[in-house]
């Protein structure tokens, strides 16, 4: 059997059911998922590009932004999405790593992007709808509507997806077509999607979270897929009583109890509501089952693993856990030597099984690192496993600030802060954020004689980073407090400057 994705995904097709729904109404029927994909396999066929050869995506969430990731999947092109957030520098890094043979670019910054890509001698730049002819989406409209999916076996790459590493260079996670299957089918019967079920997705696609779990499980289902441009709030509130799935990160939830409207009323068509990418506080899991009925199912997962443990839908759904290992994934909980440790010991969560990654794109050393010898997966996230099976994430072994469920890892933003002029030394950390979870901060201490005040070391940061990895607050201090190994204690910064905000 052909195990592309894509392929698998249209055995549950119902040519006449709707796909996705925009904003403005547009409707999309399964039967035109499939041609309007033809299109786009066709085109990137025409432009030369064969199966393994990457396409890095940077645009907006649009429906062209979904058909351009199912094409790859079809002509066995492997998709790399990106963060529309990331700034040149990042960029120009993610290009030079994941050697793409096309670019494509959203209509803002269409210039920069291009230069950047011919610069590291990508052969096409696109613009994905830029108006009027010449986009990426204007060409494929001229394609045929039939394509033959190519063969894809279980482990050939389907995408790659970058996460930033804790030396501040960002690492490829390597999925393949057998990866997101073994996950998208294992969630699917996990969450027991129905007939029926219509997803309200209001995630952004450039991650695993909204273009991996929540799409493929919809499309697993030939859901409709009501498809919004960006998380609002009250314009989720308004369209809850039209769908009965909704995923979503903590920050989402925190803010549709924010919504005055948000009650039994409202939810009362809905069947799952889902949150991962960051912890979700008990408070809020308590309001929310308070306010509408619904108890929010929490999992867990990670880029380079695809989704390794959740709640039940059936059963209890505990608060503060992330519930049981996923069918078919190992979970155990580990000492430094790899060893598993005893129901409630904590210690870091390691996973092994079809759904993690092969490897780091071109880094066989992280690799070695990234693995235990048994083949374990290492998270880096410290956790335990109480006596009924639930697994609960107590914190994490990686220096890592979970903003709004976006990863931040300090070392990044630290050597930006250290090349500043007059900066002698920097510690970047997270402390509790009413709205984000966690919001990035920063202690400075300057060289001998230099000036330095917040806002103009703000002001020299600005566009050098994607915009939610920059602090949102800068201390200049006189040192940094270290332990007597010289190592220095990011702890008690986050408690001097942790007060809720
Ligand atoms: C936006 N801003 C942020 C964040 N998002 N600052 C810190 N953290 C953030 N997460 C800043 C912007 O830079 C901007 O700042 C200002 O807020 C307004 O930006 P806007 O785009 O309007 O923000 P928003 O629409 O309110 O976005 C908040 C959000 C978004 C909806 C929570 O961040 C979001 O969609 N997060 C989810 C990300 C996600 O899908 N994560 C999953 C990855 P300024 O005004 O200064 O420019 S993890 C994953 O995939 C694993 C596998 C898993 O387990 O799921
Ligand atoms: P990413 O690399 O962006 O895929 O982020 C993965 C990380 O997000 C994990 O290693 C965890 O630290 C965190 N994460 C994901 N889901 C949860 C959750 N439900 N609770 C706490 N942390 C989570």
């Amino acid at each position: 059997m052909n195990q592309n994705l894509y392929a698998l995904f249209a055995m549950h097709f119902q040519p006449a059911a709707i796909a996705f729904e925009l904003e403005d109404g547009t409707r999309l029927s399964y039967a035109e998922l499939e041609s309007e994909t033809a299109r786009y396999a066709n085109l990137l066929r025409a432009l030369g590009l064969a199966p393994g050869e990457r396409v890095v995506a940077q645009v907006e969430k649009s429906l062209s932004a979904v058909l351009l990731y199912l094409g790859c999947l079809r002509t066995g092109c492997v998709f790399v999405p990106l963060n529309t957030a990331y700034q040149a520098r990042e960029i120009s890094y993610f290009i030079g790593d994941a050697k793409p043979r096309l670019v494509v670019g959203r209509t803002e910054g269409a210039e920069a992007l291009g230069k950047l890509a011919l610069e590291a001698g990508v052969a096409h730049v696109l613009e994905l709808d830029a108006n009027g002819a010449g986009s990426l989406a204007s060409a494929a409209a001229a394609q045929s509507t039939h394509f033959a999916t190519v063969p894809s076996a279980k482990d050939d790459l389907a995408a790659i997806v970058y996460t930033s590493g804790t030396t501040g260079r960002s690492k490829g996670a390597m999925l393949s077509h057998g990866n997101l299957a073994s996950n998208a089918e294992v969630l699917h019967a996990y969450w027991a999607f129905q007939p029926g079920d219509v997803l309200l997705h209001a995630l952004p696609i450039y991650h695993v979270h909204g273009l991996m779990v929540a799409l493929h499980t919809a499309l697993f289902n030939a859901s409709r897929i009501v498809f919004l441009r960006k998380f609002d709030a009250a314009d989720v509130l308004r369209r809850l009583p039209d769908a009965t799935v909704f995923m979503g990160v903590p920050t989402m939830y925190v803010r549709l109890l924010g919504e005055a409207g948000l009650d039994r009323a409202t939810c009362a068509g809905m069947r799952l509501f889902v949150s991962g990418s960051a912890p979700l506080l008990n408070e809020t899991f308590d309001s929310f089952r308070e306010r509408t009925g619904h108890t929010i199912l929490e999992r867990y997962g990670m880029s380079e693993t695809n989704m390794n443990s959740s709640n039940p839908c059936a059963g209890e759904r505990r608060g503060g856990t992330v519930g049981f290992p996923l069918p078919g994934t190992a979970l155990r909980i580990a000492n430094d030597r790899d060893e598993a440790l005893a129901a409630g010991e904590i210690g870091e969560i390691q996973v092994r099984g079809p759904n993690v990654m092969s490897g780091y794109w071109g880094m066989p050393e992280k690799n070695t690192e990234a693995f235990a010898a048994d083949g374990y997966f290492r998270t880096g996230d410290l956790g335990r496993i109480d006596a009924e099976g639930y697994v609960s994430i107590v914190g994490r072994a990686k220096d890592l600030v979970i903003s709004g469920g976006l990863n931040v890892y300090p070392k990044e933003v630290e050597l930006l802060l250290d090349a500043l002029p007059g900066v002698e030394e920097s510690a970047v950390f997270g402390v509790p954020h009413a709205d984000f979870g966690e919001a990035v901060t920063a202690a400075i201490v300057p060289r001998p004689g230099a000036q330095l005040d917040e806002a103009g070391v703000l002001a020299q940061v600005k566009g050098e980073l994607a915009a939610f990895k920059l602090p949102k607050r800068v201390y200049i201090i006189d040192e940094l407090p270290r332990n007597a190994m010289g190592k220095v204690q990011k702890n008690l910064l986050r408690e001097r400057y942790g007060k809720p905000g």
